[in-house]
């Protein structure tokens, strides 16, 4: 229970949707383009990460250097596919207990934010139907450094207009964690973030996240 909480900032892939499956797809046609080997385990190292940082992780197993401009190309061309594959979200792919919770926690007056490094934010929450459910987006398009820094979430509490030390951060990614904990924010970790040593609190479902903030 922490009653100095204002806020909660949530990461949006991994935590109110499951894009992991979309994002593996698409970059998985890349690499299969490029001869580059690519698999589930290192699709895991992408969560949190931006979208050229991950193409540069995907590229550790290349056989030759790529410059900036052919880098840019490939995520180009891994984005066009990805949104494409967007396009079949729907309302009901919002993980468990996400609507009632973010109902929940705006009826007790609690402000709800999104801290995403995805540049496809709105386009997500649009297709779930929760584009006007939150107080504030701050995604990929507001940022230059992407999480483990802090600055998305460090966005979103000034959007909110609430200090950091009153937001809660909820993150499926150990990058998220860090940076959550970076900005001075209760980092509750969520999925695959649970293993994180550094994490302030570790839910299994969204409505755990209700006593924690409401007490
Ligand atoms: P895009 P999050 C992150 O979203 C994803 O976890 C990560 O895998 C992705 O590379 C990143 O967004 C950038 O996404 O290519 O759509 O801009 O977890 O921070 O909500
Ligand atoms: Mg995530």
């Amino acid at each position: 229970m922490d009653n100095k909480l204002q806020a909660v900032i949530f990461d949006l892939d991994g935590v109110l949707v499951t894009t992991d499956e979309l994002h593996y797809e698409a970059w998985k046609k890349m690499a299969d383009r490029e001869g580059i080997p690519f698999d589930k385990e290192i699709n895991n190292r992408l969560r949190g990460v931006s979208r050229v940082a991950s193409c540069r992780i995907i590229l550790e197993k290349a056989t030759r250097e790529y410059t900036d401009e052919e880098v840019e190309e490939l995520c180009t061309f891994k984005n066009d596919f990805y949104v494409t594959l967007l396009d079949g979200i729907k309302p009901s792919d919002a993980l468990p207990y996400a609507r009632e919770t973010l109902k929940a926690l705006k009826d007790a007056g609690i402000k709800i934010a999104i801290g995403s490094s995805s540049k496809n934010t709105k386009k997500i929450l649009t297709k779930l139907g929760l584009l006007e459910e939150f107080d504030a987006i701050a995604d990929g398009t507001d940022i230059t450094h992407s999480k483990p820094d802090p600055e998305v979430f460090l966005c979103a509490a000034k959007k909110l207009g609430i200090a950091p030390e009153n937001c809660a951060v909820v993150e499926d990614a150990l990058a998220g964690i860090e940076a959550a904990k970076a900005g001075g924010m209760t980092a509750v970790a969520i999925s695959d973030a649970r293993r994180s040593e550094i994490a302030d609190e570790r839910i299994d479902t969204l409505k755990d996240l209700l006593p924690i903030v409401l007490g």
